[in-house]
């Protein structure tokens, strides 16, 4: 579960990671140790990341910890948010527990809770989504209207 709140005038988009439930076990221990990493899509193309803590040995993660992302008004039409659940593993590489998108192009339940983010500025929306399988998405585009979210904001 998490939130979305959008402060048009600050260009400010806060994602808040309250918990998750009955994730998939991943570790010999019957249990994961799970931390969600959020990106910032914008055409296929990841702009930014941030990642929450790691929280050991749990399917019942508790964060309650805040994202910021600059977004100005003018470029939140076009962004989207990739949410993976990710299991930290001391010796190989993390692996995905699972994903899901939030976002004007995102599927059902993604695309409601964005809209009802934007219809609702300076409050926050909290949200369950179900987390479903990764799947790498190949994108050739690139450039194009992205480029102007690294523009500063107009006095
Ligand atoms: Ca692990």
């Amino acid at each position: 579960m998490f939130s979305l709140c959008y402060l048009p005038t600050a260009g400010r988009l806060t994602i808040t990671m309250i918990q998750a439930r009955n994730l998939k076990a991943m570790d010999i221990t019957g249990a994961s140790d799970p931390y969600v990493k959020v990106s910032l899509m914008c055409e296929g193309r990841r702009l930014k990341k941030r990642k929450t803590s790691t929280k050991r040995n749990t399917l019942n993660p508790v964060y309650n910890e805040a994202i910021v992302f600059d977004v100005l008004p003018e470029n939140i039409e076009q962004i989207s948010l990739l949410i993976a659940v990710m299991d930290y593993d001391r010796v190989g590489h993390n692996e995905v527990i699972g994903v899901c998108r939030v976002g004007n192009d995102a599927d059902s339940l993604g695309r409601e809770h964005w809209s009802e983010m934007l219809s609702y500025p300076r409050k926050p929306v909290a949200h369950w989504h179900p987390l479903v399988e990764y799947q790498e998405t190949t994108s050739s585009s690139q450039g194009g209207s992205c480029n102007s979210l690294k523009a500063p904001p107009s006095p």
